[in-house]
């Protein structure tokens, strides 16, 4: 199949998840007007105030994937798992303008990454979703946070050592924290390291079902 066509099943598939979000809203606000029996008001609709913000902008906010949705297809179409740190940091790396949806161009971009990202783009990616703060590096207090299971809020010694430990593998430059660059060498002597701090890729495994699911 060319990958025109290819591209074109990858919208369908966009649309879909895009039509059960909008038809998600569409049922939360008549279950929530018959309920009052009136429209809905400017405070019903905090419940979603950046759904709100962006219609006030101007954004095309409804031609996307919101959060809930996401999840769900990273979970069921590529195998990521993962606590909710992470699930939101990967949510706000690929949602670039920050609308609070992922839309059709920002779909595209992940879906390249996903399918056929070179190591360069997949580390740059890596390296943003678990800088959670997003200020250029990946801090001790980050590792801690990224490394502790969840709902561990107080880490333990053994999560403790871990992180001395890694943090000496990954800080080339020894300034106490981790850098893009500091974070390129490392894994470039290491691939396995990629996903040091928790899945954010998809499984080799899902990669070619959902290749084959597009070409059907
Ligand atoms: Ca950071
Ligand atoms: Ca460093």
């Amino acid at each position: 199949m060319r990958s025109g066509a290819l591209a074109l099943r990858g919208v369908t598939f966009f649309l879909a998840a895009a039509r059960r979000y909008r038809s998600a809203v569409g049922q939360a606000n008549n279950t929530k007007n018959k309920a009052k029996g009136k429209k809905m008001s400017e405070k019903d609709g905090k419940c979603m105030p950046k759904v709100l913000e962006n219609i006030k902008k101007g954004y095309p906010i409804f031609q996307g994937i919101d959060r809930t949705v996401f999840r769900e297809v990273l979970h069921n179409t590529f195998d990521i798992v993962t606590e909710n740190t992470l699930m939101e940091r990967i949510f706000c790396v690929w949602d670039k303008q920050n609308y609070g949806l992922i839309t059709v161009e920002n779909w595209f971009n992940g879906l390249s990454l996903y399918l056929k990202g070179t190591i360069s783009k997949q580390i740059d990616y890596c390296f943003a979703v678990y800088d959670l703060n997003a200020d250029g590096y990946i801090s001790k207090e980050e590792m801690f946070q990224l490394l502790s299971p969840p709902q561990d809020e107080d880490p333990d010694e053994s999560v403790k050592d871990l992180v001395d430990i890694v943090m000496r593998k990954f800080d080339k430059d020894k300034d106490g924290k981790v850098s893009l660059a500091d974070f390129r060498e490392t894994v470039e002597e290491e691939p396995l390291l990629l996903e040091a701090f928790g899945r954010c890729l998809p499984s080799e495994k899902s990669k070619t079902t959902f290749l084959t699911t597009l070409k059907s």
